[in-house]
């Protein structure tokens, strides 16, 4: 049965579930050197520059008791942790997470009528078909899923369960580590009630203080907004989904995920040629676009692949990886020139076609795009 068939039935509710994965790439280092439990862990991105410079990836529970989270500068993170001789700063392992992540999600997705992955960390799926409708079947299969993740690969991991994504999110949000967190149909707006708005899925700071400064700091208090005042406000699409969340009503289906591995264009040479130059503005074009879908479906990228068409037809294709995964125009940029320029060089054929590719794609962010989106209008 589709989602549309049958949240058209009014009494059954749908089932959805949000698994967030606890800590995780510190988890993860927990896991393959079981030494360091009980230490702070810090995981870092260093940056080119060397030394220290960069920043905090994220930190284990025990590291985020000092202020060391997320988003802070490695030398400040050292800082705060100056005094504690056994605290571990380890380097980002993207590769090892997205192999533990795959693993975890294998074993949840069993369990699930439709299961969609948001992020290296997190999924969404809908179990509604496989409990018939019934929440109070919620915990045992919450029960068996922590207890397969926990036997088979040591993991621990964050699950909110409700009748839609917006709230299971939050669910999953509201009790950590090892949380469950259950919101029944009847329960929605009572446990949205005296959450801050910047809870809800895309509400960004800025969107949150001009909440604030209409009124509304409590999803609660966002309910006393009319819709209106929200469109007048955030613009019809933005306004209307804020109302609905203020109300916990959310009809997003949960979609069915395909892995995305690459993400490419391709463009015809107005001119077949053979001078890289003459190939600079069309491959800066393709760059641009490749990195703005990249970035829009919330991926990082590890490898860059040039592609040419061939005077006689053939292909010649290169590709090299980085070193960690990169989110940088100019990254893909000095790269895919660096590629052109070889592949020119190499072959005495001109160039009727051109592509460029990314690929090894990590998806860093759990938000969905929305997110993005929101603060950049508001
Ligand atoms: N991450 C990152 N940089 C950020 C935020 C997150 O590199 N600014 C990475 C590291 C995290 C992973 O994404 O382990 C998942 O992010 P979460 O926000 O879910 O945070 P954690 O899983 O680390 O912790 P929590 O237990 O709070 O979910
Ligand atoms: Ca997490
Ligand atoms: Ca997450």
């Amino acid at each position: 049965m589709s989602w549309d068939a049958s949240s058209k039935d009014k009494n059954k509710q749908r089932i959805i579930f949000h698994v967030d994965f606890d800590y995780f790439f510190a988890q993860c280092e927990e896991l393959r050197d079981p030494s360091l439990k009980g230490k702070p862990v810090v995981i870092c991105v260093y940056s080119a520059r060397g030394g220290d410079s960069g920043a905090v990836s994220t930190s284990n529970y025990k590291a985020r008791e000092y202020g060391v989270k997320s988003g802070i500068p490695i030398k400040l993170a050292k800082n705060r942790l100056k005094d504690v001789p056994d605290a571990k700063f380890l380097q980002v392992d993207h590769e090892y997470y997205t192999e533990m992540s795959d693993k975890a999600m294998a074993i949840i997705r069993k369990y699930a009528d439709r299961f969609e992955v948001v992020g290296v960390d997190e999924a969404f799926f809908e179990a509604s078909e496989k409990l018939d409708y019934d929440f109070n079947k919620v915990e045992e299969l919450v029960k068996t899923i922590k207890k397969e993740l926990k036997e088979q690969l040591g993991l621990t991991c964050s699950i909110g369960v409700a009748p839609n994504k917006l709230v299971a999110k939050i669910a999953s949000d509201f009790r950590k580590p090892d949380g469950l967190t259950i919101v029944k149909p009847k329960e929605v707006q009572a446990f949205l009630a005296d959450l801050s708005v910047g809870k809800i899925i895309g509400v960004g700071k800025k969107t949150e203080e001009r909440l604030n400064e209409m009124g509304a700091k409590t999803i609660g208090e966002l309910e006393n907004l009319d819709i209106y005042t929200l469109t007048k406000e955030f613009g019809k699409k933005i306004g209307t989904y804020l109302y609905n969340a203020a109300r916990g009503i959310d009809e997003e289906p949960v979609m069915e995920s395909e892995a995305i591995t690459q993400i490419s264009r391709i463009t015809t040479l107005k001119k077949n040629s053979k001078i890289f130059e003459e190939m600079l503005g069309d491959l800066e074009t393709l760059c641009k676009d490749v990195h703005k879908s990249t970035i829009e479906q919330g991926f990082s990228f590890k490898s860059v692949g040039i592609m040419l068409v061939l005077d006689d037809l053939s292909m010649k294709t290169k590709s090299r990886s980085l070193k960690s995964p990169s989110t940088s125009l100019d990254e893909l940029l000095k790269l895919s020139k660096a590629l052109l320029e070889e592949a020119v060089a190499e072959s005495q054929m001109m160039v009727r076609r051109l592509g460029v590719k990314v690929s090894e794609l990590v998806s860093s962010k759990g938000q969905d795009t929305l997110f993005k989106f929101m603060d950049e209008k508001t």
